[in-house]
């Protein structure tokens, strides 16, 4: 048994006959939530878990788990000078990334989920999963995380429940979302919640020893019951598929409630952008939020140093944003529901983003990274020279010349957010943050130029509408195939996409379009013929930022000027872009900047198959806005 005494929140070991007295007597001792004490019941006669642990959200609770995972081996401690209380951890190589292929919508109706998502009838897959879950975690801890998606208590909120057989996700939970007892104070006698039931899928038999990273590839399941709020995982214990409270709550499940409700959850980043003190007309700061798909530069532009003097970017978010119109100004205001970061370590450094690096230098959980000689992490391009020597995220010997990769392409940091030197101070702030710009972005190596301002809130949906971008190893599949992605979303929209679209729409009349964000789609990803990027990124997209700045802020005494209107929406004016002491070529800029217009209307094709999935559902202000596109672009022909 790993443990028998009473930890930090209280620890209930099964024991025989007792086991529902028991539980229940230490059950209410957290909460008098009625039905959350039936489910956990029914949840705890299911699964037939050994031990019941209530977590409490406390240092010593995860401290007690981290110890525990070392022990089990799923945890190596980091060198406490180099890494002070941090972790590495390696996963099943089966088990390495978000799995859309197992990732499922259940709705009453097909019709509810739509194209893009697997659905499958309710009663069907709650029978189904029954049959997965019955006897899944005998031999294991069920742990009960009640967490928080936003700050503790204020009215934006939600409250959900995970129940879960891996201490990994406890520990994970407990830096991502707000754990603890006083989350059920919030919930109360009769609050509802979403609840979330997990699993690794691997009961272990009496004496049966476990393996590092337990985990059931083959019946792997992410189920979403959006009518009703459920999750239920099954299989792995790897970010999305299990971290419950980030896409399947935060997106799939809230994009539901928002519909319903009148707001938006969105697959954004959030930030602060700050002009140079002493500058004669740009004052106050904007808030920007910016859909990327996964793996494709939130978390970077989130926490940007920016390349242009005086200008500062601080991070609200760098994943999931829920906005609500705001009565008192009639803004869109965006809170991060999250607390933390779940971010890819491969590819950050100190030179593509020294904010996250300064976040992880303690307290923080490195997952499928490599392994140094010193008790140490390390991925790709996190020095410009590996060390000599590591071992891989395979478990395997790696020198320099070993020709391989020594992290996974989807390794990931999990950290607080609190730890980010660049945290804005008013990150959160129940009010949220009033959000002046929206960014729609993706990996784009041809055709898409580096900004376009769209002309209009319906022009601007319609461009967030047709987004694509190369795939990115943060999901299961191949790299690199262009696909379209609508605002980021694709993979965590809980419901019909076309009506997403339409909600989306609908979302414009619900303020004066002076207060509306002005809604933008850029591309750091434009490749030449070399297949070299064509703009630096990072930093400098700061540069973009800037332009943003001055279009989006009223009273800008050139705003007229700053932009030039073409066929596929406002581009920078020459000479409107802050191009100072960057180094690039001058065809590179032509390039980024160029309307090929030939290039999007050999797009139209595929744009109109994208949307033909949707039949009657697709909006029919998307439709005019094609049309109208397609006369635009024959003209400047
Ligand atoms: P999820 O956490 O998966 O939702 O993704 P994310 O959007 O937060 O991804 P992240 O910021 O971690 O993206 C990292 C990847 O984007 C790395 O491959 C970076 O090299 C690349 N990247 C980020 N910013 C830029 C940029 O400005 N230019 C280029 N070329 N690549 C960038
Ligand atoms: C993403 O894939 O968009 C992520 C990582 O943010 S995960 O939480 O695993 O979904
Ligand atoms: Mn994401």
């Amino acid at each position: 048994m790993p443990y028998t005494k009473i930890i930090g929140g209280e620890v209930f070991r099964h024991d025989g006959a007792s086991l529902a007295e028991q539980q229940r007597s230490v059950a209410q001792k957290f909460t008098r939530n009625a039905r959350l004490l039936q489910w956990v019941e029914e949840m705890v006669d299911l699964c037939r878990p050994d031990i019941v642990h209530w977590c409490d959200g406390s240092t010593l609770e995860y401290d007690f788990l981290s110890a525990l995972m070392v022990e089990t081996g799923t945890y190596i401690k980091l060198d406490e000078v180099k890494r002070p209380n941090s972790y590495f951890c390696r996963s099943d190589p089966a088990d390495v990334a978000r799995v859309e292929d197992r990732t499922f919508i259940c709705s009453q109706r097909p019709e509810d989920a739509g194209p893009t998502n697997n659905w499958r009838n309710p009663a069907e897959m709650r029978h189904l999963l029954h049959n997965l879950f019955e006897g899944s975690m005998q031999g294991r801890t069920m742990y009960i995380i009640p967490y928080s998606m936003g700050p503790i208590g204020s009215p934006i909120a939600k409250i959900g429940i995970e129940i879960t057989d891996s201490p990994y996700v406890v520990c994970n939970m407990h830096i991502m979302t707000r754990v603890g007892r006083n989350v059920l104070e919030v919930l109360g006698d009769d609050g509802d919640f979403c609840r979330g039931l997990h699993s690794v899928g691997v009961p272990l038999g009496k004496e049966q020893p476990d393996s590092a990273w337990p985990c059931n590839p083959a019946s792997r399941h992410i189920v979403h019951f959006p009518e009703t709020r459920e999750i239920m995982s099954f299989g792995s214990g790897y970010g999305g598929n299990a971290l419950l409270g980030k896409k399947c709550f935060a997106l799939r499940i809230a994009s539901a409630m928002a519909r319903d409700e009148g707001w938006l959850a969105e697959h954004m980043l959030i930030l602060k952008l700050t002009p140079p003190a002493g500058d004669p007309v740009r004052k106050d700061p904007i808030y920007v939020a910016g859909a990327f798909p996964s793996a494709c530069g939130k978390t970077n532009l989130a926490m940007m140093t920016p390349a242009l003097p005086g200008w500062k970017v601080e991070t609200v978010g760098d994943d999931i944003a829920w906005m609500k119109f705001d009565p008192s100004d009639g803004r869109l205001h965006a809170i991060n529901p999250e607390a933390g970061f779940f971010g890819v370590a491969p590819g950050t450094s100190m030179t593509s983003n020294p904010n996250a690096m300064a976040t992880i230098t303690a307290d923080s959980i490195f997952t499928n990274v490599a392994l140094t000689g010193d008790g140490d992490v390390w991925w790709e391009e996190m020095t410009p020279t590996p060390p000599p020597y590591l071992v891989d995220w395979l478990r395997r010997h790696w020198h320099p010349e070993s020709g391989r990769k020594a992290a996974h392409a989807n390794a990931r940091f999990t950290t607080r957010a609190s730890r980010c030197p660049v945290i804005a101070p008013e990150w959160e702030d129940p009010r949220g943050v009033p959000i002046s710009a929206i960014l729609f972005g993706g990996r784009r190596a041809s055709v898409v130029p580096l900004v376009i301002e769209s002309l209009s809130w319906q022009h601007g949906v319609f461009l967030g509408s047709i987004m694509a971008s190369e795939k990115t190893a943060a999901a299961a599949g191949k790299v690199g195939v262009l696909r379209r992605d609508p605002m980021a979303m694709l993979p965590f929209c809980g419901y019909h996409m076309g009506d997403y679209f339409a909600h989306w729409l609908k979302m414009g009349q619900a303020t004066t379009p002076d207060k509306l964000p002005r809604i933008f789609h850029v591309n750091w990803f434009r490749k030449d013929a070399q297949g070299k990027f064509l703009w630096p990124g990072y930093g400098d997209n700061a540069r973009v930022l800037k332009w943003i700045y001055d279009r989006v802020q009223a009273g800008k005494a050139d705003k007229a000027e700053s932009m030039t209107p073409t066929a596929i929406g406002g581009l920078p004016a020459p000479g409107a872009l802050d191009l100072s002491d960057l180094n690039i070529a001058p065809d590179a800029m032509g390039e980024l900047m160029a309307i090929n217009a030939q290039g999007w209307l050999n797009e139209l094709p595929l744009i109109r198959e994208h949307f033909a999935q949707f039949g009657s559902q697709l909006p029919q202000g998307l439709r005019d806005e094609l049309v109208a596109l397609e006369q635009r672009l024959r003209k400047a022909l």
